[in-house]
Order: C-alpha cells, then sequence, then structure tokens
C-alpha cells in the first residue's frame, strides 16, 4: 500500500494518529499542496476530490475521503477498535465523528479558507474553484465557540468524547481544537473539562507523535 500524505495539515494528521494508535504504518507519497499538485491529472485519477489522505491499495484501488481510508483500515487491523466494536458503540462513536465534525472541524475549515489571507479562489477543497464568502469567518469563529461550549458540557459527564473509551471521535475532535489555536480562536480557561480532555488525549503517543 501507499499513502498520498502532505505533513502539518489537519486530515492527514487524523490519519496518522488513528494509524500511530493501530501500530499500522504505510510508506508516503508526498503531494504538494502548495504547488497544487493535488489537482493535477495524474493524482485526480487517483484521488477524485483532489485532496490527501488518499490510500492507493496493492492491486491500485485508491480510496480518498478521511472516513472512508480509516473504515478500511479498521476492517484490516480491527485491534484496538476505533469506531467501537458492539452494534451500540460502533453507532455512539459514528453520531459523535459526525458531531465533531460537522460542528467542530469544518467550522475551522470554513473560518481558514474564507479569511484574507490564503485560498484565493479556493474556499473549498475539491476539483472546482469557488470564492470565499467573508461572512463565514464570522460564522465559523462563532460555531466553533458553540462546539468548545457544547463539548465542556458533554465531557462533564464522559471521559472521553464518545464515552469511556478512546476512538476516532477523539481524534477528530482534538485534530478540531488543534487547528483552531491556529487562527487563535481557543476555549476559554473556564472550560475546564474541556482542558481536561484535550490533555489526557495529547498525552498520548499516537498525539504526541503526530503533533
Ligand atoms: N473531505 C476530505 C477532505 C480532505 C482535505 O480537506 N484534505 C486537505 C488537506 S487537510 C487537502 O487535501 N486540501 C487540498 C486543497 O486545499 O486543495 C476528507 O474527508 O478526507
Amino acid at each position: 500500500m501507499k499513502l498520498y500524505d502532505y505533513p502539518g495539515v489537519p486530515n492527514p494528521r487524523r490519519l496518522n494518529i488513528f494509524m500511530a494508535e493501530k501500530g499500522i504504518d504505510i510508506p508516503r507519497v508526498q503531494v504538494d499542496l502548495l504547488k497544487g499538485e493535488q489537482l493535477e491529472p495524474e493524482f485526480r485519477a487517483k484521488s477524485p476530490n483532489c485532496d490527501v489522505p488518499t490510500l492507493e491499495l496493492d492491486n491500485g484501488t485508491c480510496i480518498s475521503q478521511l472516513n472512508a481510508v480509516c473504515r478500511y483500515l479498521e476492517a484490516i487491523h480491527p485491534e484496538p477498535p476505533l469506531y467501537g466494536s458492539t452494534p451500540e458503540e460502533i453507532g455512539i462513536i459514528e453520531m459523535w465523528n459526525q458531531i465533531c465534525f460537522t460542528n467542530g472541524f469544518q467550522a475551522v475549515a470554513d473560518l481558514f479558507r474564507n479569511g484574507p489571507d490564503w485560498f484565493e479562489g479556493r474556499a473549498l477543497v475539491g476539483p472546482h474553484n469557488y470564492e470565499k464568502i467573508p461572512e463565514l469567518v464570522d460564522r465559523g469563529r462563532q460555531r466553533i465557540m458553540n462546539f468548545y461550549g457544547d463539548m465542556e458540557q458533554h465531557l462533564a459527564e464522559h471521559k472521553y468524547i464518545a464515552g469511556s473509551a478512546f476512538s476516532v471521535a477523539d481524534i477528530t475532535a482534538l485534530v478540531t481544537v488543534d487547528f483552531a489555536q491556529w487562527a487563535n480562536v481557543t476555549a476559554p480557561d473556564t472550560h475546564v473539562n474541556l482542558k481536561r480532555w484535550h490533555t489526557l488525549v495529547s498525552e498520548r503517543p499516537s498525539v504526541r507523535d503526530n503533533s
């Protein structure tokens, strides 16, 4: 297998933490996003949405989209389970992973990609070009603050995002919080449960090795 990757950016980081938790190592091929290599026809043939991470199997089949790649890896390396084991765990983890992605991760992406500094004409990842919508910056900031508040309440009663065990939902939430810090959108000090959880997950070797 081969993993098309780019160092330091959020979605590849999510996958690298996921793989480290499972002890999986796959040779990497760097796709230079700054040079626009993700949009070249050769890479587009492997990754229809022109993004990383993208996994190429030994038979040449390619799988992109973070959740799809993680699901594939979970199927071939079930231990430790990061998407749950029982039907109930699987449902609960998928629910929280989706909530963290939609309300947290996408809000940070809106803030970044619609701000003045980068991504001219590339407000959305994918094969098509879109102009920025500057209003999404403030809305993104508001949504992140609301996400922090919601997680603060939730984590008052749960050790991890999806309950008592670390899961893929923690990876999504952790990378969201760290990604938001790039934009100086941090949680208030009064969010003690969120901070307790953030310290707990940040101390995992998988996270420390991919920071
Ligand atoms: N929907 C994709 C998003 C992946 C994504 O946004 N990757 C970014 C790097 S964090 C990327 O490849 N960006 C290319 C670009 O900006 O054109 C997924 O779930 O994997």
